[in-house]
């Protein structure tokens, strides 16, 4: 088919944050604007000719448009082939899973993940590479540069692909294959996870609430947890991909699954609940009355790996991401083996997961997920929970608050300030860069360590600065400070705070209570009122 190459002219900001290039949708649907960054992408990652290519996104507006562009230009690269989710569905870490499952030269994936979907809200996306995880920083970095030089782009002239119809089409002299997002993904799950032991739960009556948010994990929820599992039908709501999520912002916490926490509160309500976000890569957890924060989760599932098949034979290491909570590591310790410590961003675990040193990781924002895809995995998590239910049979409350007695209590929150002006934002934190803390004394606590968090990957030895400024305790107790880079309208201020606790009879504290004194010197520190304006954060978690 010809070729048509296009002459465009750079356009500043394409640079990829903590998960990609994430605009508002007329920012992406402007002129050159997708074609420009996809171009790059291409430029950027080696030679494309005879390779496959897979794509898909969380079903958000504008994705089936981009997908469209995108297997032109795939096809205008040299591709052979590109591998389509049907309906251009397909889930972050589905796709992670069909990157590698089929050995592809990497994936484009487009979701703005927990980031609202609509005309008016959010578009994303991200290149995986061949080995199933985000881009390292030396390939984002490559495709950003070559976004500032990029004079033309190219793509193929034909009909557009019927992306509901399985089977292959072709675009030029490409293949491109539409398949069932769910199948692969499911049987992979199949062989991690104990299915007869979640099925016999919830023949005994178990009940669970699944909320995908109106998100990509519809689909996959309903064929998993309802038709393989036996959960009774309609456990899963809010089941269908809608492209502006039904109005839902699909971020699974306690804010935004407002619905979800308020069906688990009371005395009938089911014993598990759980939710996805927009691309299916996060999960909350929730028991009934009950909330597992995402650190806790992450250090529970890893000391009870053991009773889900894919982990019998045990854990080579832990990781999680600098500003999550330090409860993993106490499970660590206790099994003897390593936890790692990365920058937020699940591109940071590809190296510890490729070379066999980590086998879960987690952060603190309801991400958690295992060396069996090289992403976080939102109902990998779920069905980790149920497998541990459906052997422990107590429920999810027991079980955290039976792991707290045995650990301590790694009290943990995060506060989030969204929205605020980014001169003031970045004002701030070139503020708090500007203190010098180690040694003295804050509020009655002294400072071990006051630092700009740097990372050298243990693996392959690159290293990244500026990752969140830390006050570090003596008592071990600790505030976090970074900027979010995954917004796409002013800054994002996180705040993170965490204590350790050691005695039960203080673990049923509110976090809020419990943290009461740190969180007030985290704000004077940073002097977030005078700053930014803000009282109050807009998200506690
Ligand atoms: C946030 C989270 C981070 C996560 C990232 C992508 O980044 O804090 O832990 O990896 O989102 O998640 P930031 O830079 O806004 O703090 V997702 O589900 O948006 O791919
Ligand atoms: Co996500």
């Amino acid at each position: 088919a010809a070729v048509t190459t296009v002459a465009t002219t750079p356009i500043a900001g394409q640079k990829p944050g903590t998960s990609g290039l994430r605009k508002k949708v007329a920012v992406f649907a402007g002129p050159h604007y997708l074609e420009n960054f996809v171009q790059s992408v291409f430029d950027s990652i080696g030679d494309t000719a005879g390779q496959t290519l897979v794509v898909g996104g969380d079903g958000r507006y504008h994705n089936r448009a981009a997908i469209q562009t995108i297997l032109r230009m795939a096809a205008a690269a040299g591709f052979a082939k590109a591998m389509v989710g049907r309906g251009g569905i397909l889930s972050t870490p589905a796709a992670s899973c069909v990157i590698r499952k089929y050995r592809t030269f990497g994936g484009l994936i487009l979701s703005a993940s927990h980031n609202p979907g609509g005309p008016d809200e959010d578009f994303g996306i991200k290149y995986n590479i061949p080995a199933g995880g985000p881009a390292p920083e030396a390939v984002t970095e490559a495709i950003y540069a070559r976004t500032q030089t990029l004079r033309e782009y190219r793509l193929v002239e034909a009909a557009a692909v019927d992306l509901d119809r399985l089977g292959e089409q072709r675009v030029g002299a490409m293949v491109v294959e539409v398949f069932d997002p769910v199948a692969d993904y499911a049987a992979l799950m199949e062989t991690l996870i104990d299915f007869d032991a979640i099925r016999a739960l919830f023949a005994d009556g178990f009940r669970l609430r699944y909320d995908a948010m109106n998100a990509v994990t519809g689909p996959y929820a309903v064929e998993i947890l309802e038709r393989r599992l036996g959960a009774a039908p309609g456990s899963v709501v809010n089941a269908v991909p809608l492209e502006d999520f039904g109005g839902m912002h699909p971020d699974p916490n306690l804010v935004h699954a407002h619905d979800l926490v308020a069906a688990l509160t009371g005395p009938d309500a089911p014993d598990f609940g759980a939710a996805s976000d927009g691309d299916g890569d996060r999960n909350m957890i929730l028991g009934r009355d009950f909330y597992v924060t995402p650190s806790d989760s992450l250090a529970v599932l890893a000391a009870n790996a053991h009773l889900c098949p894919g982990y019998a034979g045990g854990l080579a290491g832990l990781a999680r991401s600098m500003p999550t909570s330090a409860a993993a590591d106490r499970v660590a310790a206790r099994l003897g083996i390593p936890c790692y410590e990365t920058p937020t961003g699940w591109k940071f675990f590809g190296t510890l997961l490729d070379a066999g040193r980590a086998t879960l990781c987690g952060e603190e924002s309801f991400g958690t997920g295992s060396d069996h895809v090289r992403e976080k995995d939102g109902l990998w998590a779920v069905l980790m929970w149920l497998n541990i239910l459906a052997r422990r049979r107590v429920g999810v409350a027991e079980i955290v608050t039976a792991h707290w007695r045995d650990f301590g209590r790694n009290v943990y929150s995060r506060h989030d300030y969204e929205g605020i002006d980014s001169a003031a934002a970045e004002g701030l934190m070139a503020h708090l860069r500007g203190l010098d803390l180690t040694g003295r004394e804050l509020d009655g606590r002294k400072v071990a360590l006051f630092d700009d968090f740097a990372y050298t990957d243990p693996v392959d030895g690159s290293t990244s600065h500026h990752q969140g400024i830390r006050v570090l305790f003596e008592d071990g107790a600790r505030i976090v400070y970074r900027l979010s880079g995954t917004g796409t309208q002013g800054a994002t201020l996180r705040v993170y705070i965490e204590r350790y606790e050691p005695d039960p009879a203080r673990h049923g504290l509110d976090p809020q209570v419990a943290l009461a004194d740190l969180i007030a010197t985290a704000r004077r520190l940073a002097e977030i009122e005078a700053r930014t304006g803000r009282t109050e954060p807009t998200v506690i978690t």
